[in-house]
């Protein structure tokens, strides 16, 4: 069993800091790194030490792979977070920091490249069990054998990229006339934004919901799932606002499908955290993609388990089995999440500035994940997620009302941010009804303009 005594964050942002104070929590020293951009981050603050490892530019900071190996090396670093984004899927990654005789705190890197490829993601998904959406074994080249295909499953269709993932270079089919131009398209596009041409071919569902599990695995053959979470709230692939659980489904369905995904995790040996992504339709799953890291979304499952997601993380990077057994997660009430991002509420333009005046809510089942702090300049070089405002609740319903409670005291000033949307979103009668799907966000927003 190994004790990791020092962790070197591989990120930046609320995610660095959440990851900061699991280990504070744990007795592990941290290791910030940082850009030049990032020098008053709140992140470089907390940690014990800090390193800089490149200019703003994420490619040559955030990731640059020599520069983070060396910051462990020199730091003493016996370990590496990625969060989410940046390095957290790079398979090559986690095979360098292994190389290393570092622990990267996440997946065997064989899992990060077949979930990486939404081809064999799909296949070995298959073979392990999951429901999957009717669509082609694999990729399709041939547009004779596409189109019989798309005739048998029947249109619309959807063409995806193998490399692609968080909806880029999806191309929607209504007829067979349409197939070719399409294929071509996708394949061209494809190739130019990952550098790989293959594509697959789905049946379209029209309008379903988002529904992820999220798992844990030990690696050795014990695996758990910790619950559902519904993220049908977004905006150009963006999620805005998530819940757990989901307002649809029901305690049987979550431990039918829950104990599926937890076997197939299970047989496949999986190590640390991950989340299956399903779409949902008239009472359906059907698997579409896995992610391999930690989620923004994750502190939602926390709060409705009581489960330190980052701490079980590097429990089992140690090699410790898992703290609890399935029958010993118990679901409790209801958790909002509430991306705030420094942007036009209403266009969504990025309004990076300096925070002039800062006041978080507080309170009763109120969290709040965030670097910002008065005088804080936020930097124009990366996301624009800025806080999470996490809340509890006995009830979906006085979950809602905390959350309108927390909404109102919040105060970020300097910038526009999406507080303003936040708070008219939760006032919806279909949100609070919470029969909402993927493409309800959009339309609401564009009923809002008009
Ligand atoms: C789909 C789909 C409809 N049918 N696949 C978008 C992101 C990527 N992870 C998968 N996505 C979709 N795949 C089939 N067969 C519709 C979407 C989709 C979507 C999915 C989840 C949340 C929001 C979405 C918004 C638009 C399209």
């Amino acid at each position: 069993m190994a004790q990791i005594k020092k962790l070197l964050i591989a990120n930046r942002g609320e995610i660095a800091l959440r990851i900061h104070r699991a280990c504070h929590e744990m007795g592990i020293r941290t290791v910030a790194v940082h850009s030049t951009a990032d020098v008053d981050a709140m992140h470089v603050r907390l940690a014990d030490e800090a390193i800089c490892i490149g200019p703003p530019s994420a490619t040559d900071s955030y990731l640059n792979i020599p520069n983070i190996i060396s910051a462990a090396e020199i730091s003493g670093a016996d370990a590496i977070h990625p969060g989410y984004g940046f390095l957290s899927e790079n398979a090559r990654f986690a095979e360098i920091v292994e190389m290393h005789d570092l622990i990267f705190i996440g997946p065997k890197p064989e899992h990060i490249r077949t979930m990486g490829d939404k081809v064999e993601a799909k296949r070995t998904a298959g073979k392990l069990g999951l429901p999957l959406v009717p669509g082609s074994d694999g990729a399709i080249s041939d547009v004779a054998e596409a189109k019989k295909l798309a005739t048998d499953i029947g249109y619309p269709v959807i063409i995806k990229a193998a490399s692609g993932g968080g909806g880029r270079g999806m191309k929607v089919c209504n007829s067979e006339d349409q197939l070719e131009t399409l294929m071509q398209q996708a394949g061209t596009e494809a190739k130019a934004a990952f550098g790989d041409a293959t594509v697959y071919m789905e049946k379209y569902l029209g309008n379903p919901r988002h529904i992820e599990f999220q798992i844990f695995g030990d690696g050795n053959g014990q695996a758990i799932h910790l619950g559902e979470r519904d993220c049908s709230l977004q905006r150009r692939h963006q999620k805005v606002l998530e819940e757990a659980p989901s307002p649809i489904i029901t305690p049987e369905e979550r431990s039918r499908m829950g104990g599926i995904v937890a076997k197939a995790m299970a047989d496949m040996g999986y190590r640390g955290a991950g989340t299956i992504e399903f779409l949902w339709e008239a009472g359906e799953f059907y698997f579409i993609e896995m992610n391999t890291r930690l989620q923004v979304e994750h502190p939602v499952t926390e709060m409705i388990t009581g489960i330190d997601l980052v701490r079980e993380q590097i429990r089992v990077a140690e090699g410790h089995p898992l703290s609890v057994t399935q029958d010993e997660v118990r679901f409790t009430g209801h958790a909002i999440e509430c991306r705030i991002n420094a942007e036009d509420p209403r266009t969504f333009m990025p309004s990076p500035g300096k925070v002039t005046q800062f006041h978080a809510p507080g309170g009763m089942h109120v969290r709040v994940d965030s670097g910002l702090y008065a005088g804080y300049k936020v930097p124009p070089y990366y996301d624009s997620m800025i806080a999470k405002l996490i809340v509890y609740g006995t009830t979906r319903e006085r979950c809602i009302a905390r959350l309108r409670r927390a909404l109102e005291e919040f105060v970020i000033e300097g910038m526009k941010t999406t507080i303003p949307l936040h708070r008219d979103l939760i006032e919806d009668p279909e949100f609070q009804a919470g029969s909402y799907t993927i493409k309800w966000l959009e339309e609401w927003l564009a009923k809002q303009d008009a």
